[in-house]
Order: structure tokens, then sequence, then C-alpha cells
């Protein structure tokens, strides 16, 4: 392509062309419309101009034909439209389930980003070609957007709450990673790079620098330190739900209502408890909000994940990397059943 001057970013991701061909139809039905509707102005400016001070044109009607014409057309162009980005964005939305998964948290005014085999890095995310990525995504303050334009992809990190974004990178290399959400002062700052690496490289950075603690394992340690593990236990000590098994699990609360265990819920639970207590539960858990930044719950949201291993019961769209077959694929990254976790 023209590279000295690219009006596009290049497409990195499986979902780069469908993207793109989504948005030439639109510019190409934009472009048709535009010329016909300039071309009809000019041309019926000058063929039906008044030709005398005495002219008096006939009167029109009406043309069924003509209405349902212009009607039916455009009715047809925008069914057209709403299937195709519809299929589209339920693509974009459904994060295969043998996605590798990175959580990162948006903060003023950098990327932190944590891999569950407990390495991190700032403005930087290192991901394996032709494998799918699922990040799990959050604000530690104001709302930021993270946009990558050579996968196509942007999704909002809102600060209390988690939402997720998937990729497949295609062709190894170094991509741009803005913030596109305008954040502050150094907004414009709010910038960092996807390196997309081969399977094999991308392991050996994996196991190079590693803390030695997976993600889990840093939320396990976290559960004990602060004294989750003193109420949330398996016997009759226990003063709060035995958390094994817990997540993506249906959970009755107090009230009647229910609703499924995601991450959202396990940190809503840790930063403001009494919100939406268990069935069978008194609220007095104490709140953590402010004494636990957005990388540590995110941390103890992956432990008491990785408890489902244990429990024998992973959840479907919640499971680790390991835990689904996917022979094709390169040597996985560590997920959440290694590092400190004991396993029975
Ligand atoms: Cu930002």
């Amino acid at each position: 392509m023209w590279t000295g001057f690219p009006l596009f970013p290049e497409q990195a991701s499986t979902m780069a062309g469908r993207v793109d061909a989504l948005y030439f139809f639109l510019l190409a039905i934009s472009v048709f419309f535009s010329v016909l509707i300039f071309t009809a102005v000019i041309v019926f400016s000058v063929k039906f101009r008044r030709r005398s001070e005495s002219e008096r044109p006939q009167a029109i009607l009406g043309s069924l034909a003509l209405e349902l014409t212009w009607s039916l057309i455009p009715l047809g162009i925008t069914a057209i439209i709403f299937v195709w980005s519809a299929d589209l964005f339920f693509s974009m939305s459904r994060p295969p389930r043998e996605a590798m998964e990175v959580y990162v948290v948006g903060k003023r005014w950098m990327w932190k980003v944590q891999h569950l085999t407990g390495q991190r890095e700032i403005n930087e995310l290192h991901v394996p070609v032709g494998m799918p990525v699922r990040l799990m995504l959050t604000s530690e303050d104001v709302i930021h957007s993270f946009f990558v334009p050579a996968f196509r992809v942007k999704k909002d990190a809102l600060p209390g709450r988690y939402s997720t974004l998937w990729f497949q990178a295609t062709r190894p290399g170094t991509y741009h990673l803005f913030c596109a959400e305008y954040c502050g002062t150094r907004h414009s700052g709010m910038v960092g790079t996807v390196t997309v690496m081969e399977p094999a490289a991308f392991q050996s950075w994996l196991s190079g620098g590693a803390s030695g603690q997976s993600l889990a394992g840093a939320g396990q340690k976290l559960f004990q330190e602060m004294g989750c593990s003193t109420c949330h236990r398996a016997d009759s000590q226990a003063r709060g739900p035995n958390l094994d098994g817990v997540f993506g699990s249906t959970v009755q609360l107090e009230g009647g209502a229910t609703l499924t265990a995601d991450e959202t819920y396990v940190r809503e639970s840790i930063v403001t408890p009494s919100a939406r207590v268990v069935a069978g539960y008194q609220p007095i858990m104490p709140t953590y909000q402010g004494l636990i930044g957005e990388e540590s719950l995110m941390q103890l949201v992956a432990y008491i994940r990785s408890l489902n291993d244990k429990a024998g019961a992973a959840p479907a769209g919640h499971a680790a990397p390991a835990a689904s077959p996917a022979p094709a694929a390169p040597a996985r990254p560590a997920t959440t059943g290694t590092g400190t976790e004991r396993r029975p």
C-alpha cells in the first residue's frame, strides 16, 4: 500500500479486515448518494429553469412508483447495514473461550498490565501472534478508553466496573496503543505499544523477568494477609460464604434475588460488601474501599476464579486458557493454576 502518507492504520488483527469492509461499504454508500444528489441538483436546476416570466409549470399530483422506490431502496440498504454491523458487533463482543487473559488498569496517565503468570508492564502489552487475547479492563480513577487502531478495537475502561475487549493479532510487530477518552491534562501522553510476538518468542518473554508469582498466587497472598480467610472458610467457623467454586455460579442474595458471580460482583463484594449480601449471611464484612488498589483487586478476583479449578467446576465462558483444548495453539503461558498456589 501507499506507505508515504498512510490514510489507514495497518490491519493487524482478525477483526481489522471485517471492520474496514463495513466502513468502506458505508463510505461507498455515502459517496454514491452524495454524488447522486449533487448531480440531480445541478442537472435539474438547468433542465427545469424558468424560461420566461409568464411560464407556469404543470401541477404534479404524486407518483406511487416513485414514492415506493425511494422508500424501499433505503429500507433495503439500512437493513443490510443493520445485519452486517450487528454480526460484526457480536463477533467483537464475544471472546473465544480459549482466549488468553490479561488484566489492564487505566490510571491517569498510564496503562498498567498484569499477565496471569505475574508479569507486569506499564504502557506496553506483549501478546503472541495468532492467539485470541481477552483483556479485562478497569480504571483506577476516571474513564479511559483502550484503543489499538491496528486491531480496530476500542473499549472504555470504567472505574468500579470490569469491561472486556478481545482481539487476535495476525502479524508480529509493534502497534500504537492510545487512550481514546479525554482524561485530563496529560491524556495525550497516555500512549503505549502493543508488541505482537511469535509464540516461541512470547513464551521466552513470559518466562523472563517474572516475579515468580502468578496473579492468582499474589491474590492468594493478599487473601491471607488481609484476613479474608478468617471468615471465608469451609468449616463451621465461617462467617462469610466459602468461596470455592463460587465464581461463575448463581448466587442467591438476601431478599430473594439471584445473580451470576462474575468479576464485577466479586470486586463489588470487596469494596462495598453490604451492597448485595449472599442469602443466609449477615452484612458484617467491612468495606475495603480505599484500602486496596485496582491491581490488587484484580489479583483477588484472579485468585477467587482460580478456586474454581480446585472445586473442579470451571464455568462456561470463564475458563482459564489452559483448561481449553486448543491443539494448534503454542505452549501457553502458565495460568491461574501455577505460582504459589497449592494444589491438593
Ligand atoms: Cu486516559
